[in-house]
């Protein structure tokens, strides 16, 4: 873990939450306001050369047609994985109703919606499940962050009954809550990890097709290296999640429901309170992979259940930094290094797709455009991440 540059009260110090805990729950909901940044306009011109746009008819403003690449794949399809065919698109969302940390509209780091191609390649059906992570952990004796005892060096003010291995976890409140401060459905908790996700006394037995959780963007770096994979970048993910289609607010289409029915594992009911979770989409808390339809290339919960760890650096002026190009971006690789206005000092990456406590009320950030971030060894129980491949 990185020092934090947070000056420590002794209260602090002393309290049972461990004194880093403010900033180890970055990117799990942060504070959403971003900062000055000036919408340019979306580039919203599609190559000329291609002949097989998607329908354009009625798009939101904004976008144009997706234009899938028509190429197959050269080698054989490898267990678990899609292909997903790359083409040109238009990335980012400016949907007005959009929040963070129950905030509407406050972040503006999706912005502005601007034109980007990405070649083919080969991507996890679902996130990476725990059956996955231990395999690959008993191949390697591979110990995550979140394992490992913070050390006197990395936190020289923390006092040492706080230095202890875990995780932050989610913990309903006893009632209704302001969604002002996300430390009152956090915690910092001894000894959760990807095998223990709520604590020590926990386990995954018998949840082997969940997604793994508890996992810092190195350890899933780790994982996709020794799998032969690769984590994909922002661009990626989002041409991969919009299935072919293009403007609609989700990765199933542009209603939360079809046929009355939620189309991915969210949250609904009353953040966050102790059964507050009314389960409408058929799940409180997280649930296994494949419990929802697929979208169009075959891939499964690229909205909701755990958020997902891209390759991307964060910075909120990303997007603006692209289109003003004025071009179509070509296989964008993310920023060369990381900033979110709201916590400077600290280096995150993307994550994308939302998770299980995103809710209407609280965090859209299922919709498909949109982006979450995070510090790089943060983890928590709502993080996961899937790999993709190039074509041999
Ligand atoms: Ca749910």
């Amino acid at each position: 873990m990185k020092k934090s540059s947070r000056k420590q009260s002794p209260e602090e110090l002393s309290s049972s939450r461990p004194s880093w805990l403010p900033w180890v729950l970055v990117g799990i909901c942060v504070g959403g306001g971003v900062g000055a940044l000036s919408y340019l306009g979306p580039n919203t011109q599609p190559s000329s050369d291609n002949k097989s746009a998607t329908k354009s008819d009625q798009l939101p403003a904004g976008y144009a047609s997706t234009i899938v690449n028509s190429n197959k794949p050269k080698g054989e399809r490898p267990k678990g994985m899609v292909w997903i065919p790359g083409g040109e698109f238009s990335m980012g969302s400016d949907y007005r109703g959009e929040s963070l940390c129950g905030l509407p509209g406050v972040t503006s780091d999706a912005v502005p919606i601007h034109r980007v191609y990405v070649d083919g390649f080969w991507m996890d059906e679902t996130e990476v499940t725990n059956a996955q992570f231990r395999e690959f952990v008993e191949a390697t004796g591979y110990v995550t962050v979140a394992e490992i005892k913070p050390t006197k060096e990395e936190f020289p003010t923390a006092p040492e009954e706080n230095l202890v291995a875990g995780s932050t976890v989610f913990k309903p409140t006893p009632g209704p809550v302001e969604f002002d401060n996300y430390l009152q459905w956090w915690s910092y908790v001894r000894g959760a990890d990807w095998r223990h996700p709520s604590g020590s006394d926990s386990s995954i037995e018998g949840k082997d097709d969940y997604p793994v959780t508890h996992v810092a963007f190195e350890d899933a770096e780790a994982y996709a290296k020794w799998a032969g994979k690769r984590l994909p970048t922002e661009a990626e993910w989002e041409f991969a999640a919009r299935g072919g289609n293009a403007g609609e607010l989700y990765s199933w289409g542009s209603q939360i429901k079809i046929d009355e029915k939620y189309q991915a594992n969210i949250y609904q009911g009353r953040f966050p309170v102790e059964d507050g979770d009314t389960a409408q989409d058929g799940f409180a808390g997280i649930a296994p992979t494949r419990q929802y339809a697929a979208n169009p290339f075959g891939l499964y919960d690229m909205g909701g259940n755990v958020w997902e760890w891209v390759s991307d650096w964060y910075r909120h002026d990303y997007y603006a930094r692209l289109n003003s190009s004025g071009k179509v971006t070509r296989n964008p690789q993310g920023p060369a290094d990381s900033l979110d206005p709201v916590e400077p000092d600290q280096k995150k990456r993307v994550h994308r797709g939302g998770s299980f406590l995103c809710s209407e009320r609280y965090c859209t950030r299922y919709m498909v455009g949109t982006r979450g971030k995070g510090e790089v060894r943060t983890a928590s129980n709502h993080l996961g991440f899937r790999c993709v491949k190039a074509d041999d």
